[in-house]
């Protein structure tokens, strides 16, 4: 397992410094963030980054994300030239020494959280998804920060039709395309794709949402046959369904090598299906990470890890979701429970490391 924490560039108020500094990170996950959604990344942007991260001692193995544009997604418009693009930067990815790339495939908003800064009883804030509030929300007003704000509200009300006239199944069809179009060039670069599953995994606003559970993910991997089509698992994205069990999942598809990057975090399910993001604390919230690290031990996972989401603590004001203090905690608390099931297993696993 190779601890990272997400780093969103010079803007983020969370500096390289600040994440040197926390125990056992040994990279940082990041984008080139000022380049429009199906563009090129240009050579400088990569390299000024990796430098940049180098200096402060950490490395740049993972990307999150390459966005996938929407006419990708709709199959529409200018695709084809999107992912000739999307090739071009996984190969000037690789040849910068990234390993792995995380991406996902949900119709236009990324997580959807209806508060962002909702107090929990321990006078922290937390992201919430509470289902009363969301069904009052108006897709095309909203703004939450892991959206592409490059939308106006009149492009928004047609993208929102598009995909209802899309359906699931002509995104899959589209997903389809992508992966069997992308994969063979991030084979040959050596490249894991990760993406990342549906957050949260049910339809939002009347739009498909297909990576939503073990049906759908068996799926998704039988699309291209080859441990570079994997998985980046977020335990908290698709634990909020009560129906899937993380436990299982990151069992089998760690034995599969099929997972690529671990999003570790909790979230606390409400009666009516509703969530709030806790700490990383297994008794804070709805999954037990002891459980989830666990498998991933026994499964002999060697790919990447980083600390998901945290609460707002101790004052901190910072981008929703990824502030210092509680991402580093939970970066603490992995680490700790992730020594202990080496030490209680030092025989180990003999599997052979793919990072
Ligand atoms: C949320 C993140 C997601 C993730 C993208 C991957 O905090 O985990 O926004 O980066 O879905 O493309």
């Amino acid at each position: 397992m190779k601890m990272t924490f997400r780093w969103y560039g010079k803007d983020d108020p969370v500096t390289l410094e600040n994440i040197r500094q926390i125990p056992g990170v040994e990279g940082v996950v990041t984008a080139v963030y000022d380049v429009p959604p199906g563009a090129v990344w240009p050579m400088d942007s990569i390299r000024n980054l990796k430098a940049d991260i180098g200096k402060h001692g950490l490395s740049m193995e993972v990307i999150e994300s390459v966005p996938v544009h929407e006419d990708i997604k709709l199959g529409r418009g200018r695709c084809a030239e999107y992912i000739e693009n999307y090739k071009e930067n996984i190969r000037r990815l690789a040849s910068v020494g990234v390993k792995c790339i995380c991406y996902n495939f949900m119709p236009v908003f990324d997580w959807t959280r209806s508060r962002l800064n909702q107090p929990l009883a321990d006078g922290s804030n937390a992201l919430v998804y509470y289902k009363k509030d969301v069904e009052q929300m108006d897709p095309k007003k909203a703004r939450l920060p892991g959206w592409d704000t490059s939308y106006a509200p009149e492009e928004i009300s047609g993208l929102i039709s598009a995909y209802q006239k899309l359906g699931a199944e002509g995104l899959w069809k589209n997903l389809e395309h992508f992966i069997l179009e992308i994969m063979p060039v991030a084979k040959e670069c050596d490249v894991y794709m990760g993406i990342h599953p549906d957050d949260p995994p049910w339809p939002v606003f009347g739009l498909p949402r297909i990576i939503t559970d073990e049906k759908n993910i068996d799926r998704l991997l039988g699309i291209y046959d080859d441990p570079h089509h994997g998985l980046t698992l977020c335990s908290g994205s698709l634990g909020c369904a009560r129906k899937n069990d993380i436990v299982r999942m990151v069992r089998k598809y760690s034995a599969m090598n099929r997972i690529c990057f671990a999003h570790v975090r909790n979230v606390k399910i409400l009666e009516d299906g509703s969530f709030e993001e806790s700490s990383h604390l297994s008794r804070d919230g709805s999954l037990d990470i002891y459980e989830i690290l666990k498998a991933y031990h026994d499964t002999g996972f060697d790919g990447y890890v980083r600390p998901d989401h945290g609460r707002m603590i101790w004052g901190e004001q910072g981008k929703p979701g990824y502030g210092l203090f509680d991402r580093a905690l939970g970066a603490a608390y992995i680490n700790g429970i992730w020594e202990a099931l080496e030490k209680e297993n030092k025989d180990g696993n003999s599997k052979e490391n793919r990072f």
